[in-house]
């Protein structure tokens, strides 16, 4: 079998104290935390499109790093591409990957002749997953790349081009299907505005929810029992994208009646695009009901755009797996790193760099975030800023069992009130820093 990446080694745990760029530090896949291997609680995931389509072509010049395998022919590009993708996934210990349906084949000139392609190329790689003991994580369609979707999918003005998202759609669930795919992902690549003065936005939004609904039902019937999620972003590279961050999703999906079957895939730097948080958006999955995956990346707070970095803040991805572990952890979800190095970065160890520094960094965020749940001083805080919820009238508040007029006389003999007690952000903020850095980590 042919090598495609001599240059990258297998790479292993070796500990916090290794100076070999090519090993885990944090990252021990075997290593129990909270009841449960590392492997488990982040279930890694490779992205496809970044990792083996991506060349780092940006408006400004060709790619940097030419991902086409020795071949020339786009079916032989894609074959070599899959064997290359086993091997680097082997090489770097990861379990699962991700994928459009366009990464793993190249679109034919009819929609009959792409869905030939998706059935070679998928019995090539469903091989493949077995001899590697690879997952998909989730599959998705690529309903934004061809011009025939300038104006979106589900929402597009053309009714032809909502019939091909959906035919699209379908053949994209099949090969998820397939190949055991534990998700499936809906991210609204086009599905948005430039300017609401062309904009029918009611019939937009209703197309959008139809499509969701004809495409999760037919995956439903044919036996798909993962997770449909979808993944919110504001902008980019619409104006304004409808699925504009997870609070926007989750009352759309209620709306719609799709709030039963549909869970978030959240991306950090959607959430920050978003003026949000990685940790609001998650915090916001949670809450509802929502929580699915994740999108594993980091982007520049300086720039407006979609940066798609390998994640390396350790304060963010601690925030993050804190988030998991409230939330139980992940089902069918995972982390999924949709991240691409910099142009500049034009080698493949970049690429493997890249992922073990993001696997590294998220490691930590594990070990870190569990510390700060058996630390308890967080929960502790938490639980007793909401006490008065526990007794007298907090507790019928929370019994839903008290009247307005009730807490109207209640009020009423309360004069001014002394009860509130500090929020104490800066001290919680130092709890945080003494774990991630104190004496005792
Ligand atoms: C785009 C993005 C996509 C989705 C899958 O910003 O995040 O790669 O994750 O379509
Ligand atoms: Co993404």
């Amino acid at each position: 079998m042919k090598e495609f990446f001599p240059q990258i080694p297998y790479v292993r745990y070796e500990g916090a104290k290794s100076y070999n760029p090519f090993a885990f530090r944090h990252y021990d896949p075997e290593r129990v935390i909270l009841g449960k291997p590392m492997r488990e609680h982040l279930r890694f995931a490779m992205s496809y499109w970044h990792t083996m389509c991506a060349d780092g072509t940006d408006m400004f010049g060709v790619g940097t790093n030419v991902k086409t395998y020795g071949e020339s022919d786009p079916m032989e590009i894609a074959k070599a591409k899959a064997y290359a993708a086993f091997e680097f996934m082997d090489k770097l210990s990861i379990d699962y990957f991700c994928f459009h349906d366009r990464d793993i084949a190249p679109e034919g000139r009819t929609l009959g002749e792409s869905c030939e392609r998706l059935d070679i190329i998928s019995d090539l790689i469903a091989e493949l997953m077995r001899e590697h003991s690879k997952k998909v994580l989730w599959g998705t369609a690529n309903c934004f790349g061809n011009p025939r979707y300038m104006h979106g999918a589900g929402t597009a003005p053309n009714a032809d081009v909502f019939a091909f998202a959906a035919a699209q759609i379908k053949k994209a669930l099949d090969v998820t299907i397939k190949l055991g795919g534990q998700g499936y992902v809906y991210w609204g690549g086009r599905e948005g505005y430039e300017t609401l003065l062309n904009t029918d936005m009611a019939l937009e939004l209703d197309n959008l929810a139809f499509l969701l609904k004809l495409t999760s039902d037919y995956a439903r019937k044919k036996g798909f029992r993962g997770d449909f999620y979808i993944e919110p972003k504001p902008k980019e590279p619409t104006k304004h994208q409808y699925d504009f961050d997870a609070a926007t999703v989750c009352g759309f999906l209620a709306k719609h009646g799709l709030d039963k079957d549909f869970r978030l895939n959240i991306e950090a730097n959607h959430a920050t695009l978003a003026g949000h948080t990685f940790e609001h958006e998650l915090c916001v999955a949670r809450v509802n009901g929502a929580f699915g995956s994740i999108d594993a990346n980091q982007g520049d707070m300086l720039l407006g755009w979609d940066t798609d970095q390998f994640p390396t803040n350790v304060y963010d991805t601690t925030l993050c797996m804190l988030e998991v572990l409230r939330a139980g952890g992940f089902t069918n979800g995972g982390l999924n790193f949709d991240a691409k190095v910099r142009r500049g970065s034009f080698t493949w160890e970049d690429v493997a760099l890249g992922y073990i520094a993001g696997m590294d960094a998220f490691a930590l965020g594990l070990i870190k975030a569990a510390e700060i749940i058996e630390d308890g001083r967080l929960d502790t805080f938490l639980k007793e800023r909401y006490s008065s919820y526990s007794t007298g009238i907090g507790k019928k508040i929370s019994d839903r069992t008290v009247t307005l007029d009730e807490l109207d006389a209640y009020a009423r003999e309360l004069g001014d009130i002394t009860t509130n007690i500090s929020g104490r952000q800066e001290y919680l903020e130092s709890i945080v820093n003494d774990i991630l850095f104190g004496e005792r980590s």
